[in-house]
């Protein structure tokens, strides 16, 4: 468990983490004779029962108020510290709202320096918390009175606090590793370490991890000061890092076990503290154990409001994450809230629609819950779902799998999940179009992928739309014809002379076998002029009749298949599951030329692919 104090300067927090640990946090020589802590301390005890309880002591003063967030911003619970002696000072306040703004769940209040104060100002300073504490939320939290000085209230304090740690549940493991990182420093003969807190999945020693792209090694772990073989989640450790740059990593980073995507722009819900002045300028943006400068565009008014963070730099974040945002020029926090999509969008932010799965997102309590809610708006990208949740593949598996209603497609690089009535939707909205095509167009056979996807107003997509095509396919909803999508039972009507020609050019095709006659040969053959033969071909090649594999050679749909079978039968035969051009010359017996333009028709339709002078056969 690991706690944060928080309070005004010169209250008496460090001398009262010294108190309940014995460890004296304030190091540096500046922060010796400054007696004012700079950096972040840190400080633990043990249960009897050997947990660790970890304090971390934060600067109280206003200008490190960027440390102090870096300090809580993954803490189980907080010691608000104010002197008796002093009462409710400004950073009191501030750091309250912040702590209640990071969502910090447990607060203990604590009157220090209570030798310093009668038991009437004790009381009176009592009171001014509980005024400052009631409207705010906290459920009544405990108060102690202590004196670091005299001993007074501590044990009391610390018999609390310990008592805290042994019913502390370790919050449930999930996600993969996020480490965010708030200190760096070289151990003489162990090299880079770093502390931080392990906000999601586990670490394990020898275990790779990455940095702002950067390759790292954990060499090894430690747990308040002892060797560890793992860390669980909401644990703060050490961190033997190998592969560290000087640049990275250090406070701010995030070490995670596996690339995250990253943002300029998060959309968030954003709380604005009372009497706040937020303007357009640049602001302060703490997430994490970062600062980075921002602009925030308030999308929805409301409490809490919904608004884009806008970035100079992308960042990366996950739903639910907290952050708070100051203006550096008056040096206060403005509010804070929680992230709800960390890949912000662009173009259409504003939309009615999208503000609604912003506010779905917002209540919802789990990541099934939001997956709900957005496949209400429209099918859903289960890697960038998985992503903003933070979800491992075995863990996206087990939330699809509670979803009986939903139905999931893959494709050659992405999977979309989607509810059944999209699904239909979407059925219908392609039959319409379609029934409606072949209406307009009865001498054509059907259009193609393109026309169809584009116009048959699925607006999905695009590899979405391809898989929906190919599951009616499947299913015999759809039929295709080379390139042809039509109905079933759909024929196109050909005029009765175009029907004689066809079975006259037919003949003389089936006769050449997979060397087909070229146009100038079947034009003599029919006794036909070019250009009227021409016309006639292209009418077929819509129809779906006819396949133009080069400008001037036409094949039927079955000697299409004859070419696919050379193919195939070449691709079989080698270990490689490939062939040449040269090779397919000779099985086919089509000359060189032809082969080339046969080679590159089967490339175009997507039944071969073309990879370093060898011709593999495309999946699927
Ligand atoms: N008399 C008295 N002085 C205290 C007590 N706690 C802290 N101080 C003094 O108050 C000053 C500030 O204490 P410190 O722990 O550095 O406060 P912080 O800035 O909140 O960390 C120091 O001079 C301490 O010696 C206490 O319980 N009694
Ligand atoms: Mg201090």
């Amino acid at each position: 468990m690991i706690i944060a104090t928080a309070g005004h300067v010169d209250h008496g927090k460090t001398s009262l983490v010294r108190a309940l640990t014995g460890i004296d946090t304030d190091q540096q020589a500046e922060e010796k004779r400054r007696g004012l802590t700079i950096e972040l301390g840190f400080a633990w005890v043990f249960t009897d029962e050997g947990q660790a309880l970890g304090f971390v002591d934060v600067p109280g003063h206003e200008r490190f108020m960027a440390t102090m967030l870096a300090g809580v911003a993954a803490v189980d619970a907080a010691l608000l510290v104010a002197a008796a002696d002093d009462g409710v000072m400004p950073q009191t306040r501030e750091h309250l709202s912040v702590l209640r703004l990071l969502g910090v769940e447990r607060l203990v209040i604590v009157l220090s320096r209570c030798d310093l104060a009668e038991p009437a100002r004790v009381a009176l300073v009592r009171d001014e918390l509980h005024e400052l504490l009631a409207p705010q939320g906290w459920d009544e939290p405990p108060v102690f009175c202590v004196s670091a000085v005299t001993g007074e209230g501590i044990q009391l304090l610390q018999e609390y606090l310990l008592g805290l740690a042994r019913d502390h549940r370790l919050r449930t493991p999930g996600g993969h590793a996020r480490l965010m990182v708030d200190r760096r420093f070289s151990v003489a003969g162990a090299g880079c370490v770093v502390t931080g807190t392990l906000v999601s999945g586990s670490l394990q020693v020898g275990q790779r991890l990455l940095a702002d792209g950067l390759e790292l090694r954990v060499r090894s772990l430690q747990i308040a000061g002892r060797e560890a073989p793992q860390v669980a989640v909401g644990q703060r450790c050490a961190v033997n890092l190998v592969g560290v740059t000087e640049e990275h990593p250090r406070r701010g980073d995030w070490l995670t076990a596996v690339a995250f995507d990253s943002s300029d722009r998060l959309d968030v819900e954003l709380v604005q503290l009372e009497g706040s002045r937020w303007h357009r300028g640049l602001l302060q943006l703490h997430l994490g154990t970062a600062v980075h400068p921002v602009r925030v565009v308030v999308l929805e008014e409301g409490r809490p409001a919904l608004a884009q963070l806008m970035l100079q730099r992308p960042v990366q974040a996950v739903w639910g994450e907290r952050f708070i945002i100051r203006d550096p020029a008056v040096n206060t926090t403005l509010g804070g809230g929680r992230v709800l999509d960390p890949q912000g969008l662009r173009r259409g932010r504003g939309k009615a629609q999208r503000l609604a799965l912003l506010r779905d997102w917002q209540q919802a309590a789990t990541a099934r819950q939001a997956l709900m809610a957005a496949m209400r708006w429209q099918p859903v990208e289960l890697g960038g779902f998985a992503q903003r949740f933070n979800l491992t593949e075995a863990e996206l598996q087990a939330l699809l799998d509670t979803i009986n209603d939903c139905e999931v497609l893959c494709g050659q690089r992405q999977a979309w999940a989607l509810l059944p009535e999209r699904l239909e939707a979407a059925w219908a909205s392609v039959f319409a179009w379609l029934g409606a095509w072949h209406a307009a167009h009865p001498e054509q056979l059907g259009p193609g992928e393109g026309e169809l996807k584009l116009a048959a107003g699925l607006q999905l997509p695009s590899e979405l739309s391809s898989c929906l095509l190919s599951r009616w396919l499947r299913d015999g909803r759809l039929q295709r014809q080379v390139w042809a999508w039509h109905l079933p039972g759909h024929r196109q009507q050909l005029l009765e002379e175009d029907q004689m020609l066809l079975a006259r050019v037919s003949e003389l095709l089936l006769a050449g076998g997979l060397r087909p006659p070229i146009i100038g040969e079947l034009s003599q053959a029919l006794e036909m002029e070019l250009e009227q033969l021409q016309a006639f071909l292209q009418r077929m090649q819509r129809a779906g009749e006819l396949i133009a594999v080069a400008p001037n050679r036409y094949y039927l749909p079955s000697q299409i298949d004859g070419l696919v079978a050379v193919a195939q039968r070449l691709a079989a035969g080698s270990c490689s599951g490939s062939f040449t051009a040269a090779e397919y010359r000779d099985a086919s017996g089509i000359g060189r030329n032809l082969t080339i333009q046969v080679l590159h028709y089967l490339d175009r339709a997507g039944i071969t692919r073309f990879v370093r002078e060898q011709r593999f056969l495309a999946a699927g």
